[in-house]
């Protein structure tokens, strides 16, 4: 381990949730041991206090292992300084946000954290943390809030602003957040918006690694490897991938010393990472978790979802722009491999999570483009109606789960329109689905803003979507 106190902190990550700590903290962790710096990272957790906790009590160090076909390895990060948890102390998080040692703040927080709308970039006044935060400016509990409150003080001070890199699964994840941030910023006090959009840079990035939540093993692993007991491990694939838009005024880690890609333009890698990798793990996870498969790898074993996959892979990249560094049937080809890794047990249904969060820009948009271009959408149509099929809530075999959607409310109430049924569906009530799948499907359609409307328009696409809930 290189000596890690000469290493300032330069970094306030929000969401010190397993994925940055199997991804943008490792890649951290690689740059300070190579070259040193001021950039280790204060994170920040805004939901569980626990991780917080943990981090401090191991002085910020965890292990990650590294599950692959021939073994996992397990490497210790250093990266981390420590951590705070936002909803028990504030006060050092906005510190944190003020100080002029912060150069970047970065962002895991999960789609459904931010509260933008997508087409407009205006602040959603019906998301809980937006509506705190437009309500106690001075006292932030939501992304967007902290944002702003830091970017306000720093401006008051004449301190230079900070760089905002977003990490989550978003389509123009900078320009999204830069809009979101600037509405809820000028909201809060005239002209602050306009100053932010002036000054701040909100870089956009792909990111990109499978990472399981860690489980028991995970930690008993951890333990074996180091000698140490870690409530903090967690456990990812061989693979990582770190596409960045290299616009930092206030500098960055280099970042590329480690691996990550820093371009001009993350659009088109970030489009193909979305739709490729992202829309066919959701394929999965829906159709997976109803035919009864816990885990990817095993979806991956079915032989029909597993045709699925390549017919998915392959309309997707045949909506995207070529990219020159990448093939994308190779692309294809490594993913089918990623899936399919046996040492990984990445459970569909956490995959399944925030449906209306993630069809978008995974599923949905790929669709429309390859309506307008009139190319096949049936594909689309499947993994579509997977995802509402999986909104039942019940599996082919007829166990019941919870759907964990921020939308579920609006979803199980559709479902029951349809129906008729007054609670969660049995599997007699079920087999009544497919006789309505029209009915159902027009009631999922017509959740408010989720569709593209050119799909709603097609009746094709409508009847291709209705078709895969009657079998
Ligand atoms: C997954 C992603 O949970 C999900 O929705 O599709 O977290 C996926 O594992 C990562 O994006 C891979 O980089």
């Amino acid at each position: 381990m290189y000596h890690r106190e000469a290493c300032g902190v330069g970094i306030v990550h929000l969401g010190v949730g397993n994925f940055h700590r199997a991804h943008q903290a490792v890649y951290t962790d690689e740059v300070l041991a190579r070259q040193s710096g001021d950039w280790r990272i204060l994170g920040v957790s805004l939901r569980s206090e626990n991780i917080a906790r943990i981090l401090n009590e191991q002085d910020g160090l965890y292990t990650l292992l590294i599950r692959g076909e021939g073994g996992t390895h397990a490497h210790v990060i250093g990266s981390i300084a420590g951590a705070v948890a936002a909803s028990r102390s504030l006060a050092p998080v906005l510190t944190a946000l003020i100080s002029p040692k912060t150069r970047i703040v970065t962002l895991t927080v999960t789609e459904k954290a931010y509260g933008i709308d997508r087409a407009s970039g205006a602040v959603s006044s019906l998301h809980p943390a937006v509506m705190h935060d437009l309500a106690n400016p001075d006292q932030p509990a939501g992304v967007l809030g902290l944002l702003v409150w830091g970017l306000r003080h720093r401006r008051q001070r004449q301190l230079a602003p900070f760089s905002v890199l977003c990490c989550d699964n978003l389509p123009e994840n900078g320009r999204l957040l830069r809009a979101g941030v600037c509405d809820l910023a000028e909201r809060t006090e005239a002209g602050l918006g306009g100053w932010i959009a002036e000054h701040v840079a909100f870089p956009c990035s792909m990111v990109d690694r499978i990472t399981p939540s860690p489980t028991d093993q995970t930690l008993r692993d951890a333990a074996l490897a180091t000698g140490c007991d870690d409530l903090a491990a967690v456990e990812t694939e061989p693979f990582s991938m770190w596409v960045v838009e290299d616009h930092f005024p206030a500098g960055r880690p280099a970042w590329e010393r480690a691996g990550a890609l820093m371009v001009h333009d993350v659009a088109p890698y970030e489009r193909m990472k979305l739709r490729m990798l992202n829309g066919a793990h959701s394929l999965l996870a829906y159709a997976g978790h109803v035919a009864g498969h816990a885990y990817v790898r095993d979806a991956m074993r079915d032989d029909a979802l597993s045709r699925r996959v390549d017919e998915y892979l392959r309309a997707a990249a045949a909506t995207l722009q070529p990219l020159p560094a990448v093939d994308f049937s190779t692309y294809a080809a490594d993913l089918r491999r990623r899936f399919a890794n046996p040492s990984i047990a990445h459970k569909t249904s956490q995959i399944a999570m925030d449906g209306t969060e993630k069809l978008p820009q995974r599923i949905l948009e790929a669709a429309a483009d390859s309506l307008a271009k009139e190319m096949p959408t049936k594909i689309f149509a499947f993994a579509t109606a997977a995802w509402m099929r999986y909104s039942l809530g019940i599996t082919d075999a007829g166990e019941q789960y919870d759907l964990n959607d921020p939308r579920a409310g609006e979803i199980t109430s559709a479902v029951r329109r349809v129906s008729g049924a007054p609670h969660a569906p049995d599997l007699h009530s079920l087999r009544s689905y497919a006789v309505h799948a029209s009915a159902l499907s027009a009631a999922l359609m017509g959740l408010p803003g989720l569709f593209p409307p050119s799909l709603l328009q097609s009746p094709a696409w409508r009847e291709q979507v209705s078709g895969y809930l009657r079998v």
